[in-house]
């Protein structure tokens, strides 16, 4: 558990800074490429469920940044149109982020 709340502190340092640092780095590579200069960290799942009538993907995922643990789950997702891209057995690589309470697929490439 110790290490649990260590990681916790660091991520919402990291947080507290990111903004910051997005701010100064992004006007310098706005005019090379549009993506932020720190990628979030992509995590392998794979799809065992897609919802599209309530708008969520339940994937196996292996352990995620956050500190959770390998487990099967329903996320939410930013993009809806990524419920017409996927069907069950996919591999997908993703980041998520709790938002309002509930885990919410940010980021989604397809292997
Ligand atoms: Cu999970």
């Amino acid at each position: 558990m110790k290490s649990l709340y260590i990681f916790v502190a660091a991520s919402c340092f990291t947080l507290a800074i990111g903004p910051a640092v997005a701010a100064s780095s992004q006007a310098d590579h706005a005019h090379m490429h549009g993506t932020p200069a720190v990628a979030p960290v992509l995590t392998d799942g794979l799809v065992k469920k897609v919802d599209k009538a309530g708008s969520k993907l339940t994937l196996s995922h292996g352990p995620l940044p956050n500190g959770m643990p390998a487990m099967t789950m329903a996320f939410g997702v930013s993009n809806v149109a990524w419920l017409e891209q996927l069907k069950a057995g996919d591999k997908i690589r993703f980041a998520a982020e709790q938002i309002n309470g509930a885990m919410v697929v940010t980021r989604m490439e397809r292997n």
